[in-house]
């Protein structure tokens, strides 16, 4: 199996932390030069990372591959042993994919001052507050997002709440994890877990990468790499 995926894509470190969780080691890392390039859709329809590649065909969308990974290795699964536990599991999912890090992402072009529309930024900001505020009813009381051990759950919230701690800053609005007390105590504490610790140096690593510019020389070194091999 190859996993097309980023240091800093939220949507694939959390299919990364899920592989690590589940000790699953005989997957590739790959991001090809055609993603930076635009063409990824090319690939894949829905042009965005991660997309898994398996013997029969690829498969995009993190909680597509996250349950496909949870079929393929039942003994390993982190779902949860109950339907109330996976339906929770889900739920804080869903929470972190869709009300947090998808208004986030919407949000990230307005950082730039000069062409910020303030409205957009309130209406989105708004979004993720609000968000945050459902998972502050939601999330687990124990160290984990549900229960008393990692799940999925965990492997969602994780890079979505490093994406809030380190994006939202940026638009000049205050991290919406410092208004929450059960969402801040998660967080304190899920950062000592060592899979959690490893995805989160990993996106720190392109974080990094990307305020220094050494990501946009990797992504120029890819680009010219890819078109002098054309025929
Ligand atoms: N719903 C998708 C979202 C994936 C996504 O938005 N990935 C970002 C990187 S984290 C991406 O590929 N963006 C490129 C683009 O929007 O063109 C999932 O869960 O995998």
């Amino acid at each position: 199996m190859k996993l097309i995926t980023g240091d800093l894509s939220p949507y694939s470190a959390k299919v990364r932390m899920q592989l690590y969780a589940m000790g699953i080691e005989d997957v590739e890392f790959d991001l090809p030069a055609s993603f930076f390039m635009g063409k990824l859709s090319d690939y894949s329809p829905i042009g965005r990372i991660p997309v898994l590649e398996v013997a029969e065909g690829i498969i995009p969308e993190s909680e597509v591959i996250a349950d496909y990974l949870d079929d393929c290795y039942p003994e390993q699964s982190l779902l949860g042993s109950s339907p109330w536990i996976r339906s929770q599991v889900r739920l804080v999912s869903r929470i972190a994919d869709i009300y947090l890090m998808n208004n986030i992402f919407m949000a990230l072009p307005q950082i730039n001052r000069k062409t910020r529309v303030d409205a957009v930024r309130d209406l989105l900001t708004g979004q993720i507050t609000r968000g945050m505020g459902a998972l502050e009813q939601h999330i687990g009381r124990g160290g984990y997002a549900v229960g008393n051990r990692l799940t999925r759950a965990d492997c969602t919230l994780v890079p979505a709440l490093f994406l809030c701690e380190r994006t939202v800053p940026m638009l000049d609005v205050e991290n919406p994890i410092l208004a929450t007390t059960h969402v801040a105590a998660y967080w304190d504490e899920i950062q000592g877990n060592e899979f959690a610790a490893k995805v989160l140096d990993e996106m720190d690593r392109g974080l990094r990468a990307r305020q220094d510019g050494t990501e946009r020389k990797q992504i120029e070194a890819a680009i010219a790499k890819e078109k002098a091999q054309r025929p």
